[in-house]
């Protein structure tokens, strides 16, 4: 398990050019489709759950421990931290808790896709991304541009940091790189999940908002 650490930022003419002047590397371009999971009562996403298949591959996005009082007000704000669980008994487990199942002798098949039934988990975003990938001089900092196919534009830094691994110093080295990329305002952009849903979902979208989710 590890924790992503990301900080969004909206992209413009000059976002490949500036890459380019502070030493940026592409280091390729991709294209995936995601799909996202949740019951019908949002069991999974207001607590901040995100389960998602992409590539054939499940990973589940989890809120990651509040950090304390000073280090939330100065990085944080404009970052986010999620653990990023790919194990999928691992899944299952924060899955049928969060749904609240409380039968535990009985374990769905992790084979098939059965849990998704026992579960009641149905999709309810999909959206495929075009992702263009840059490696900085600052060590273990990737930037990524991702094109949505709902028109939605945005870039990320991101830093991963194995468990246990110190995310203050993954957000610094985050500001650092926003400060090269002439980064300015105080505010979080919004992700291509939260584009999406005001358009496609609004009913959730507004349940997420009303429970500062998003
Ligand atoms: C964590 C989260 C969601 C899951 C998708 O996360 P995101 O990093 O936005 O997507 P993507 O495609 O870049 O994933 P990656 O390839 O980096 O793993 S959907 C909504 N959230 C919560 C969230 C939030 N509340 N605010 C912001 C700015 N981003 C995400």
């Amino acid at each position: 398990m590890s924790v992503e650490v990301e900080r969004k930022f909206l992209c413009n003419a000059d976002t490949l050019k500036t890459l380019e002047e502070i030493g940026a590397v592409c280091v390729g371009q991709r294209q995936f489709h995601d799909e996202y999971f949740d019951t019908a009562e949002f069991h999974l996403t207001l607590r901040d759950m995100w389960l998602r298949k992409r590539k054939g591959c499940w990973e589940l996005k989890c809120p990651t421990a509040k950090l304390d009082g000073s280090e939330e007000q100065r990085d944080a704000a404009l970052c986010t931290r999620y653990k990023e669980i790919t194990d999928l008994p691992e899944i299952h487990l924060r899955v049928r808790e969060a749904v609240g199942d409380e039968d535990t002798e009985t374990c769905p098949p992790l084979e098939d896709e059965s849990w998704l039934r026992r579960w009641k988990l149905a999709c309810f975003a999909e959206f495929t991304t075009v992702r263009r990938s840059f490696t900085l001089q600052e060590e273990g900092v990737q930037v990524d541009l991702d094109q949505a196919d709902f028109g939605y534009h945005v870039g990320e830094i991101e830093v991963l940091v194995p468990e246990g691994g110190d995310v203050q110093r993954a957000m610094e080295k985050i500001s650092r790189t926003a400060q090269q990329l002439g980064l300015s305002g105080d505010k979080r952009i919004e992700g291509k999940m939260t584009v999406y849903l005001k358009t496609n979902r609004p009913e959730h979208y507004a349940r997420l908002l009303k429970e500062h989710i998003l």
